[in-house]
């Protein structure tokens, strides 16, 4: 059952994460509010005025004992959250008295709202658009710094700004089209084919920069994965947990120590950086090793970059995996390991004579770096190598896409303009470009939440946490 059907009903939830706190808040929204809240906390004014904090004792509804010391703050219809009529009540901390309380707000007349239903009502009150409403589940959500400034500036207003403005320069096209087909519009002249080219051009050219931007926004989202890789016993969980400082993975000089993926974070420059430990890739019997040498693979897939680990002092014997040829030279950084065991100093030209020999192309473009996991200094040099990687990765961060669901909307936008500008670069006639225009803008409304289906917006809202 979705949240569609009952918006009459004045809702009631805790917002504080369960669990013992210093306070815990409880959120009445809907045309009762202040009726339901009186009833329990009979000191509120009948007329209380809007952003007032009133402080007494809550009651039970039959007035036969005391809740708690509480404060009551008012926000009167259009001046809250969710556009209702809302009453916030703090009280203490823990459990048992917020239930109680939650308890008493029920039987005083409100339901337990569910999942997002504050925010989705401050959506269907037109306080936030979709865009917006789901940014305020991505602030929550927001597992670092960064994630949660571009959350912020999404909830300000800035992607929307962004797409309304979208909005505007194709409706600035189509009625320039619609001149050209119907008299109708005499007030607005017709603009040349020239003109119309050079609008189209520059709007399809902003969309993929937004489009572009997603791969950026996902990582500001969910941070960036490493996948560290190679063969068996090169270091690859001691680099793993000298990085994160921690032994996350067990070392041992047995190889085919680590079987499945292990995972261990850090945040790097406000940035959630997460390493995941491997099965050393070789040919092996043994069936457990072989599932988590597929899963290896798997890592290898999902990570934004790989590091693959081999041993200096024995790259001779050292396996090599298709799977790393196929990573991307860009994404991949080659870590000769165990420099303590090269003597000679002669570690990089070693390295490099030897990916000339396993490769055609010698990993030519990678990054590669010498090092020993066992030496703290080679160790804080790598993690500095790695905040400059980060640090050019967001060194411009523009309104970027971070959610999925427009990413989908803005690639049915962007075929919708292609398509528009191609047939008017081919002088075909209006209609079929005014068709495209108007395609284009359903997606922009879709986007934006002004046209929607249930289906879309349960989904929206499902993920949200019960008070929200
Ligand atoms: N000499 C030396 N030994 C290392 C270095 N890094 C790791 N080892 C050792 O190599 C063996 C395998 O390490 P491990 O991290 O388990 O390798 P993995 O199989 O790739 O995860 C262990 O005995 C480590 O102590 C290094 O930089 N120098
Ligand atoms: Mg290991």
């Amino acid at each position: 059952m979705g949240i569609l059907s009952r918006d009459e009903d004045t809702i009631c939830a805790i917002c504080t994460p369960p669990g013992v706190g210093g306070i815990a808040v409880l959120r009445i929204s809907g045309s009762q509010a202040l009726e339901v809240a009186r009833k329990v906390c009979p000191f509120i004014p009948t007329a209380a005025e809007t952003h007032r904090v009133f402080y007494g004792f809550a009651k039970t509804v039959d007035r036969n004992n005391e809740i708690d010391e509480v404060l009551a703050t008012y926000f009167a219809a259009n001046r809250s959250f969710t556009g209702e009529s809302t009453v916030e009540i703090s009280c203490h901390g823990g459990f048992v008295v917020s239930e109680q309380l939650l308890e008493e707000v029920r039987r005083a007349g409100a339901r337990l709202a569910e999942r997002g239903e504050f925010t989705y009502r401050a959506f269907m009150n037109q306080r936030l658009d979709l865009v917006q409403a789901e940014s305020v589940l991505n602030l929550i959500e927001a597992n670092s710094r960064r994630a949660s400034e571009l959350a912020l500036r999404h909830l300000k207003g800035d992607l929307s700004a962004y797409v309304n403005r979208l909005e505007d320069a194709i409706h600035w096209i189509l009625a320039h089209l619609e001149a050209n087909i119907d008299f109708a519009y005499e007030d607005i002249e017709a603009a040349s084919t020239a003109e119309l080219v050079s609008r189209l051009r520059s709007e399809v050219a902003s969309v993929d920069r937004v489009l572009e931007s997603y791969r950026q926004g996902r990582m500001l989202r969910d941070g960036i994965r490493i996948a560290i890789v190679g063969p068996p016993n090169a270091g690859k969980s001691s680099l793993m947990n000298a990085l994160v400082g921690e032994e996350r993975s067990i070392v041992t000089e047995i190889a085919g120590t680590t079987r499945d993926t292990i995972e261990g974070a850090l945040l790097v420059n406000g940035v959630k950086v997460t390493f995941v430990d491997t099965a050393g890739l070789r040919e092996t019997q043994d069936r457990v090793e072989q599932l988590g040498i597929s899963r290896t693979r798997a890592a290898i897939k999902d990570a934004d970059l790989v590091w693959w680990v081999v041993d200096l002092g024995d790259l001779e014997s050292s396996p090599v995996d298709a799977a790393v040829f196929e990573v991307g030279s860009e994404q991949l950084w080659v870590l000769g390991n165990k420099t303590d065991l090269v003597l000679d100093g002669s570690a990089e030209a070693r390295l490099g004579n030897w990916l000339e020999g396993v490769s055609e192309h010698g990993m030519r473009g990678s990054r590669r770096f010498c090092l020993s996991c066992l030496n703290p200094q080679s160790v804080a040099w790598l993690r500095s190598e790695l905040e400059e990687q980060v640090k050019l990765e967001f060194s411009e961060v523009s309104a970027v896409l971070t959610n999925s669901r427009h990413r989908e909307l803005f690639e049915v936008i962007k075929r919708s303009l292609d398509s528009g500008l191609e047939l008017v670069e081919r002088g075909e006639s209006a209609e079929f470009v005014a068709f495209e225009l108007r395609a284009a803008l359903m997606g922009v409304h879709e986007l934006l939440g002004r046209k929607f289906d249930d289906e879309v917006l349960d989904r929206v809202f499902k993920e949200f946490c019960l008070g929200k």
